[in-house]
Order: C-alpha cells, then structure tokens, then sequence
C-alpha cells in the first residue's frame, strides 16, 4: 500500500454504527478483536459451503480454496492470505468497512488490490445479508484470484470502470451488469458439465443449488452486449444466468474498448432479468420461470 495514512473523509452509517471512511476505503483487519462468535461463524460457513461445492463449484475455485487454506478453523489473517496471493498473481488484499464509492473500488481493482470487509455477518444471517461481509467477499470472490487469466479479468474490469466512470452513469450501469452477471452470479460451462465460478453464488447455500438445478431461471451463452443490456435482481434469486464457455472467452471479450458499445446500448430499452431472446440468445436452459418476482428489476 502506498498509502501509509489514510485520510478521513466522512462518516457512514452501517450496521456497526457510524464509521469513518478514509478515502482509500482501507483500514487494518482487526484480527485479533474477533469474537469466539465470530470465528464459529466462518466454521460454519465454511464448512457448509465445502461440503456442497465439489461437482458445483468450477476446479479453479475449489484449487483456490485449499491452496490458502481457508478451511484452517477461524477467520484467516490477510497477511496470511496475501503471500500466497502475491507470489501467484500479484493481487493483494485490503480490508475495508464495506461498500465503497464506485470510483475507489475500481481504483482499487485497477491496481490489483481487492478490497474485503473486515467483519462477519451475526449467526442470524448465516443465510442472507443485504451488504457483502467478509465470508462473501473472502471465501467468495479470493480463490479466483489465484487463476492467472482471472485475476487479469479483474483488473481490466477495473480499468473500465474508471473510462466508464468518466463516460457517465449509463455505461456505469452497463458496466456493473456484466459484473453482476460474471463475477459474482456466473456460471461456467465445463468438460465436466456446468459450474459455478461467481462469487454471489458460491458463498451461497440456497443459490449454489438453485443455479445449476432449478428448472425456473434461464441458463444463456454470455454474450458482452446482451449482459450489458439486461437488468438484474437484488432481492432474489438470478432469474437468468449467463454461461462463459471458459476465462480466457471472459477475458477476450472485455478486452476491446467499450465505447462503441455504450453508446449503441445507449438508444437500447434494456431487457428484463427473465428475458430470453429467441432469436438470439445461445439458450442452455430456458427457465419455467415458475415463482419469479415480476415487479421491477434493478
Ligand atoms: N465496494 N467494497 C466494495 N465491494 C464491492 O463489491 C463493490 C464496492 N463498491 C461498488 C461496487 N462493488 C459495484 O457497485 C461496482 O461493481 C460498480
Ligand atoms: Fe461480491
């Protein structure tokens, strides 16, 4: 980290109480100041997690998971984390209060630095929170970073949020899309058969089952300007999931610059979460669609 001393900016509102925030978002991982509790936490969701993920999660994911060793029992040390990290990929990981500033959180990725909430949810959220704790943002979105071509993903992505930052709050939104729909809610399409690999899922236990074997949502062929222009849920399950045939197509397809695209899509109603092109869409599974929400997407 190159900077030493983060400056304050403002004070938010969590669910911690009020806390500051620095500009970098970034403070020390306060190891030592985590509960009994806390660790159980980890220990459960850890090992519930690991117990459904083999023949779920894509191999690169379940490699990740057991070469840091996050099944050590407790909440593992970034540092520890980080000299694994540093050596395969070159990403290192900060802690942070939680969400920050679109602006900060690119900068941070665009310089291989991920950022990840210090605390963990309470044991009546072993299911659902609504803001990404450290179980989600660790045992989620970590193992991945140790897959070369992935962690460039990362970056990149990064990088275009910065240019897209600056185009204006349309591309943002087509930006955060494909984060959505890669990153953290994507499904990967393997010799093996179809897996998972976004982070929103893997550090879920309903949505770990419901992605791969329920017959309502869509399962579609990624396709960047398709996933740019689709809504997306918040409050429930992924009406539609989006297949990448592997990290390097991922990886290739962000690699051109995206402004032409945006402002094509610009003109563009975008879809809905459950939409499914017909005459378009490379269609893997074509939802039932039984029991989806039908008030408005994000
Ligand atoms: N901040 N800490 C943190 N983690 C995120 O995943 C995150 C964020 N800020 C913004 C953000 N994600 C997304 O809205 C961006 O992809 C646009
Ligand atoms: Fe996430």
């Amino acid at each position: 980290m190159e900077t030493a001393t983060p400056r304050k900016v403002e004070h938010q509102q969590t669910d911690r109480g009020y806390v500051p925030v620095y500009a970098t978002g970034v403070v020390e991982q306060p190891w030592s100041g985590y509960s009994r509790t806390d660790h159980e936490v980890w220990d459960t969701l850890f090992k519930r997690q690991c117990e459904m993920l083999p023949g779920r999660a894509c191999q690169e994911f379940l490699d990740g998971v057991k070469k840091f060793g996050l099944g050590a029992g407790g909440i593992p040390k970034f540092a520890d984390i980080n000299t694994v990290l540093a050596k395969a990929t070159g990403w290192e990981l900060v802690a942070v209060e939680g969400l920050l500033p679109d602006e900060v959180f690119f900068d941070h990725l665009a310089n291989r630095r991920f950022p990840v909430s210090w605390w963990i949810r309470k044991p009546e959220q072993l299911d659902y929170l609504s803001e990404p704790d450290l179980f989600h943002d660790l045992f989620g979105h970590v193992p991945l970073l140790l897959n070369p071509v992935f962690a460039d993903y990362m970056q990149a992505y990064g990088r275009g949020g910065m240019k897209a930052h600056a185009i204006g709050p349309e591309a943002l939104m087509n930006l955060t899309r494909l984060y959505w729909y890669t990153v953290e809610f994507g499904l990967i399409d393997t010799r093996d058969g179809m897996r998972i690999y976004g982070a929103g899922i893997v550090s879920s236990k309903g949505e770990s089952i419901y992605s791969l074997d329920a017959d309502a949502p869509n399962r579609i062929g990624f396709d960047l300007a398709r996933v740019m222009n689709t809504r997306y849920r918040i409050d429930t399950y992924q009406q539609t999931y989006f297949v990448i045939d592997s990290f390097e197509q991922l990886f290739e397809a962000t690699t051109p610059d995206f402004t032409p695209i945006y402002a094509r899509l610009r003109d563009k109603t975008p879809h809905a979460a459950a939409d499914v092109l017909e005459e378009t869409d490379r269609v893997f599974h074509y939802g039932s669609h039984e029991g989806f929400a039908t008030n408005a997407d994000t």
